[in-house]
């Protein structure tokens, strides 16, 4: 039985050509697909389209595209076996982590990609990245999907969405994934790292999605000079409920009264502190120097070995259900969607 798609494009690279009357790029229709490309017909996937309106420049993704784009993915959810994301590749790794958490009891493959040249332009990496991020939305183990959670596909590389990362404006393979193996590697063959793959519970509840996400979070990365009246105004802006703590190496933080009195009053104050390393690989592990054992005795929360991306949007999701402090803070502790390793 043939598998059906929807592809919802959203903006970015991938969607754009060259005007052959003007050679300036323009947004490319996505529903003359199988006109652009007579052979996706090949492919044993029925695909249908969906263009958001207006399509965008990743940059100028914001939340409540997020809560837009999971509306979509839960409305056409019955009609389809899978779906594929075309997104700028800018924020994509925050659109795919957001997805991950708000996309409650997924079941089924939602896979992101796009390019880093227009689609439209021959030597463009958007036609192998869609027609393999097709192929793997569609693609079974029996009769159950092979890759049933919010993936990202990027040159030859299939990642768990919450663990990737742009890593490069400038080379094709831009996305890495420093804590997590990918889950399928593309060379002739796609071959899948099925321990990997997130599995739904047998009996899989129905997909709900997540209505609110919270505007009051931060990311704060440390540097050496950063000085206390400017941690101090970051930390009293109004309405913040929750901060990513970029530290150095595993999780630490300089150990200065000031420093460590300023995150003391804002846990204080209710704002959740999630700590997470400037490093790409490796985690946090706060018991190991003083200078991160002082935070785990102020009440940060270990982020592991979390990306930017993944913390920024699980705060939002989890801070967007207005929870008890105490299940606020046990939902955070715990990996959700695979998101770290602890
Ligand atoms: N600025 C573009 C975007 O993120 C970059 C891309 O897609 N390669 O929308």
């Amino acid at each position: 039985m043939k598998s059906s798609i929807l592809i919802i494009y959203t903006g970015g690279t991938i969607g754009m050509k060259t005007d052959p009357e003007t050679g300036a790029l323009v947004p490319f229709n996505f529903s003359g697909i199988y006109e652009e490309f007579p052979l996706l017909k090949r492919l044993n996937v029925d695909i249908d389209v969906l263009t958001m309106d207006p399509v965008i420049d990743s940059s100028n993704v914001a939340p409540k595209n997020w809560l837009e784009l999971a509306r979509l993915i839960r409305d056409n959810y019955p009609r389809y076996d899978g779906f594929v994301v075309l997104h700028g590749t800018d924020t994509m790794s925050y659109t795919a982590s957001a997805m991950s958490f708000m996309l409650e009891n997924l079941s089924k493959p939602v896979v992101f990609t796009g390019s880093q040249i227009p689609i439209g332009v021959l030597r463009s990496d958007g036609r192998e990245n869609l027609i393999t991020a097709i192929e793997i939305a569609g693609a079974r183990i029996g009769n159950r999907p092979m890759v049933p959670e919010v993936s990202l596909y990027f040159q030859n590389r299939l990642f768990r969405a919450n663990r990737s990362t742009k890593r490069s404006a400038e080379a094709l393979n831009a996305f890495r994934s420093y804590n997590y193996p990918p889950l399928a590697e593309v060379g002739v063959n796609i071959t899948y790292n099925r321990p990997a793959i997130l599995q739904p519970a047998d009996e899989s509840p129905e997909l709900r999605i997540a209505n609110r996400l919270s505007d009051g979070v931060v990311v704060i990365k440390l540097f050496p000079g950063l000085d206390e009246r400017t941690l101090r105004a970051m930390l009293s802006v109004e309405g913040l409920h929750g901060v990513v703590l970029e530290t150095f190496g595993a999780g630490n933080a300089p150990t200065s009264e000031w420093f460590l009195h300023a995150i003391e009053e804002a846990i204080g104050r209710g704002i959740l502190v999630v700590n997470i390393t400037q490093c790409g690989g490796g985690k946090v592990s706060m018991e190991l120097y003083e200078t991160g054992l002082r935070l785990q005795h102020l009440g940060v929360l270990s982020g592991y070995d979390m990306t930017t991306e993944a913390a920024v949007t699980k705060l939002m999701y989890v801070l967007g259900k207005e929870l008890p402090a105490n299940e606020t803070r046990a939902l955070l502790s715990r990996s959700l969607k695979g998101e770290f390793t602890a």
